[in-house]
Formats: C-alpha cells, structure tokens, sequence
C-alpha cells in the first residue's frame, strides 16, 4: 500500500505542553512522523507520495467554519497582542454554559481548545491542512484502487472535534475522510488509539451512515475523562452507532486481540462499504503516555485481524510516542494487514 506523506507537518514544532504541574517537552514531535517514514521506507509497504489538493471544503464539512478560521490566524493575531510567541496555550476554557465568545486572542484561545496540548504555533495551520490532504489522498486512493492507503498524517486529529482542539488534535483527519467517503456508501472509523477517539466520536453521534467502534484506556483513568464510555451508543438515528471498548491499565496482547474481535464483528455486521482505521500504537508497553502492555509482537496481529475484513481499508496515522519503537510499531500493523489479506 502506499504512503501519503507531507513535511509541512515540521512546521508545527511547539517546544512544550503542560502536564502534572510541569512543563515537559512536547510529545507529539515531529521526530515522530520521521520515524515512521523512515521505517516505511525501509519497509516494502510501497511508494510515499505527496498528498493532492482538495481545498478547504471537505474540511469545512466536518468543521465549523469559524473554528477554521480561527485556527488560521491564532498565532498571528497572539503575537500581534504581546503574547508569548512560544505558542498559543488558552487560560480559561469554556465550558458546559459558558457560551460567551469575546473576539480576543487569549479568549479564543479558552473557547476553541479543551487541554493545552493543542498549541498554536506559526506552522500549525498548514501542518494540520496538510495532514488532512494526506487522509483525503488517502481516501480517493481507495476509491481509485479498492484496496487500502495509509496517511501518515501529523498533527493527528482523533480529538478534534467539530469546533474544538485537544490532545495534539486540530483537524481530524479521519473523519475529514470518513465524510468524503460516506458520499459513495456506508463508512466504519475502527479506532485502536489508546485514547478515546472523542472528536470522530462526537463529529458522527447522530449518524447511521458511519459506524464508530473505539477500543481505549478507560477515561474514568486516562485522557479524555470526560467521554468514551461504554454506554455511550449513539443518538437519534445514529443510536447503536457508536461502541466503545473501554480497558483497564496492564492489557496484554492476547486480552486486546479479544477485544479487537469483538470490535471487527461489530464493523463486519455494520457492513460498511469502506474501513478507515484511527491507528495509533500508544497502546504499546514502551508508550510513555499510555498503561497498556502490548509487545511489538501485537501489532501485525492488528493489522491481520483488520485484513480478514475484507474491506478497502484507510489507515490513518494518531498517536504513539514510544519514538524508537514507533517505526517498527506502525509498519508491523501495515506489513500484518497486506499479509492477512494476500
Ligand atoms: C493523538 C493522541 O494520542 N493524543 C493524546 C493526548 C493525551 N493528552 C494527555 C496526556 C499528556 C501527557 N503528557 C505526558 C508527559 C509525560 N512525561
Ligand atoms: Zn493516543
């Protein structure tokens, strides 16, 4: 399969995000994204090509619009104000009534985030449209060839939801992509990040036309705490939708293979016309951000698994922050995926 890839995801480089009291590097680097083309590369998954242009309005239909416009001119307009130029990092978040949307820099910064991972800073916006072209490329590519693409896309984009950014999320990919291709059939998001995938959760609730299945570190424990719960099945006609798999802390391989089962048969009834998959391998033991306990050994399992679906299949690049081990991590669930379906 082929690789979609942009380096306009290096202009997107904050220095660092707040966390347990502390300022500590920024996780989401770009050594990251390095890391995986390098291993692809190496790999013989296939070539790595550039993302086509599609513009602005397959994102516009999954975002709102003031949300995008503000995420193209955040940084200019915070620096413009004396703020610090190492970033955009809110104060004051809005929430639940808090509806009110003064037009400063430092409010905006509160109303259109829910965490201070998602910094602003002067690439931001190009990296995280780029990213989106990569899952769009993607996506035509599977309406082109049937069979399956793999969207190295940085920023990731599973927490972003319609008008929100979070967890290193701006656009999210996946559902910019899921929405194109919900156009010419059913579409099922299989989500194996280790966080909840509450942006494509939410972006889709209402929906019966894109099934979203998560499997995630309980939030009564970890990132996004406030939503991925299991009894969490959708709303109006989208009811029965949405499953999520919430996991303890320690899952081995053989407990999350389990699971996924479960996951594949929920997708396999749902019968969607295409797969696009939310692949994060912060699920991995290493993973300083996750508890699981998976071996490197899990991942080609994964991708196997999702091969025997027999669906053209959208991988989309999240999380993982093991950076040594994210190479051989990821190609494993691609390299597992081409050899279960040959
Ligand atoms: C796409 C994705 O995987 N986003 C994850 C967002 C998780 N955010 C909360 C955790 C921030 C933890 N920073 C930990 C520093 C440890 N030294
Ligand atoms: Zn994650």
């Amino acid at each position: 399969m082929n690789t979609i890839y942009s380096d306009a995801h290096l202009g997107h480089q904050p220095e660092r995000e707040f966390f347990e009291a502390h300022w500590q590097p920024f996780q989401e680097s770009a050594s990251r994204a390095e890391a995986i083309l390098r291993a692809v590369r190496e790999s013989r998954l296939g070539e790595v090509i550039p993302p086509r242009a599609f513009g602005l309005a397959p994102i516009q239909a999954v975002h709102d619009g003031a949300y995008l416009g503000y995420l193209q001119t955040a940084y200019a307009r915070w620096t413009a104000a004396g703020h610090d130029p190492a970033g955009v990092y809110g104060d004051t978040f809005a929430l639940r009534r808090m509806s009110h949307r003064p037009d400063t820099p430092m409010a905006l910064a509160g109303y259109y985030a829910m965490d201070l991972t998602a910094v602003i800073v002067a690439g931001t916006w190009l990296a995280a449209h780029a990213a989106a072209q990569c899952a769009l490329t993607g996506a035509a590519l599977l309406a082109e060839s049937g069979r399956a693409a793999f969207a190295l896309c940085r920023p990731p984009g599973h927490h972003a939801h319609r008008d929100l950014a979070g967890g290193y999320c701006f656009v999210n990919n996946a559902a910019v992509a899921a929405h194109a291709l919900s156009a010419s059939g059913k579409v099922a998001v299989l989500d194996v990040d280790f966080h909840h995938g509450n942006g494509t959760q939410d972006i889709f609730y209402a929906r019966d036309d894109v099934l979203f299945v998560s499997i995630h570190a309980d939030p009564a424990r970890q990132y996004p705490y406030f939503i991925g719960a299991r009894d969490e099945r959708g709303a109006g006609r989208g009811l029965g939708f949405n499953v999520n798999y919430p996991l303890g802390a320690g899952t081995t391989d053989d407990a999350y293979l389990g699971v996924l089962e479960s996951a594949c048969e929920d997708v396999a009834r749902f019968a969607p016309d295409v797969l696009v998959v939310s692949l994060g391998v912060d699920t991995f033991g290493g993973d300083p951000l996750g508890d699981f306990a998976l071996t490197t050994g899990a991942f080609p399992r994964i991708g196997a698994r999702i091969a025997q679906l027999g669906r053209p299949t959208l991988f989309v690049m999240e999380g993982g922050y093991a950076v040594d081990a994210l190479g051989r991590n990821v190609t494993g669930v691609l390299a597992g995926f081409e050899a279960g379906r040959a």
